[in-house]
């Protein structure tokens, strides 16, 4: 059994250890004990349980076909208006080719999500994601946010059910996990408060989930929420879990505090710290008994903080990316895509086995031996 010197963690270890469900309460210790070390150990446990060493990536492409947007986020320094300098608005064709422009051999996922553009008409989404599909067959779209579902019933004047089917039927193979942020009232009010609901969030996910479409989901943390409305948050998602069993991973998102207004507002230009980051993602991999993978997302992160978070949960690190913008234009540090040979080295070196997925996470590779680092 983990020992530890946190009195209240001791019931916890043994009901985790026996595969039992944590209450909330139980949680909230998890957020606040000082012991972190058995924290890690307990996190650690749950994920080899799961997965053992294997740590899963994906050869990826990140593409935002517009920066376009009228919501108004105050965390968002990716969005632009019509007319600004910095805005750009791809149509499909165009969309087509900035895909061949940075098209690499294995490339398996394509991960788009956008600014609410207020013009495009809604034809544009499923002729889009065809077109995508004509010239790259081989490629799984995993496209659009609940957010912008919801954004394109509005425009389409059709039920958010129906704009996924007509999505998938254009080739669509699964959705991220965007636009969750803090889903308590309390910090959605000040942080998002055009954006879609957290009821309709959740909602759209369920329905996505009904059509058999998979999906993640993530949290926007180290801003103004509290560790209460963190673990309210896991707690609503794991409750959508148990009814349709649909999410494949949960995402911390790591607040990072350039060029928007919540942060300046905040006078707040620091980043989250190498603990708060670790500790969410133990907390997320115990209380989220239900989720398949936590993932340790190193734009926002780092991949040095990423190799390490191995050992607290983490059993995904998304993947090569390729051209992230939403979290650079906010101050991410981290480079703008990482080579496959630098994912596979940086699993290896964590002493974890690097498996290659595609969106499904069926598993394509798996990498026993050290490679050598191409960049
Ligand atoms: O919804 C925006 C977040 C999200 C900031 O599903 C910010 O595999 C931190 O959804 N600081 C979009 N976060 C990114 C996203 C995502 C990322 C990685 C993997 C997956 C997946 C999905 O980015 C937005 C918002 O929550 N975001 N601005 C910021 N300043």
């Amino acid at each position: 059994m983990i020992q530890s010197r946190d009195p209240e963690m001791t019931p916890i270890i043994a009901k985790v250890e026996a595969g039992q469900r944590l209450s909330f309460k139980e949680g909230m210790v998890l957020f606040d004990t000082p012991d972190v070390n058995a924290l890690m150990r307990l996190a650690n446990l749950v994920r080899e349980r799961q997965h053992g060493d294997k740590t899963y990536f994906v050869h990826s492409m990140r593409l935002e076909f517009t920066n376009i947007c009228y919501v108004g986020c105050t965390f968002c320094a990716f969005a632009a208006h019509k007319g600004e300098e910095r805005a750009w608005d791809y149509d499909a064709d165009a969309v087509v080719e900035q895909v061949r422009a940075k098209y690499e051999p294995g490339l398996t996922e394509l991960h788009m999500s956008s600014g609410h553009h207020p013009n495009r008409p809604w034809s544009f989404y499923p002729e889009m994601v065809s077109k995508l599909k004509a010239n790259f067959p081989e490629l799984q779209v995993k496209a659009f946010t609940a957010a912008e579902i919801e954004h394109l019933s509005k425009i389409s004047k059709k039920p958010t059910l129906e704009v996924l089917r007509e999505l998938q039927a254009a080739g669509l193979s699964a959705m991220p996990g965007g636009g969750a942020e803090i889903f308590a009232d309390r910090v959605r009010k000040q942080v998002a408060k055009n954006k879609v609901k957290a009821e309709k969030w959740i909602q759209i996910h369920r329905e996505a989930h009904s059509l058999n479409m998979r999906t993640n989901a993530t949290m926007l943390y180290g801003h103004i929420e509290t560790l209460e409305e963190r673990l309210d948050h896991m707690d609503r998602l794991r409750k959508l879990q148990d009814e349709t069993g649909g999410f494949h991973a949960f995402i911390p998102l790591a607040f990072q505090p350039m060029g928007n207004t919540l942060a300046q507002n905040l006078g707040k230009t620091d980043y989250t710290t190498g603990l708060d980051d670790l500790r969410n993602l133990a907390v997320a991999r115990i209380y989220l008994d239900n989720f398949p993978h936590i993932k340790g997302y190193w734009v926002m992160i780092g991949s040095e903080l990423t190799q390490v978070s191995l050992d607290w949960g983490v059993s995904d690190v998304d993947g090569t990316i390729v051209d992230e913008h939403i979290a650079h234009a906010a101050g991410a540090t981290s480079p703008l895509g990482l080579s496959k040979e630098r994912m596979i080295n940086m699993i290896q070196q964590a002493g974890r086995l690097p498996v290659l997925r595609d969106a499904y996470y069926n598993e394509l590779e798996v990498y026993p031996a050290q490679v050598e680092a191409a960049d």
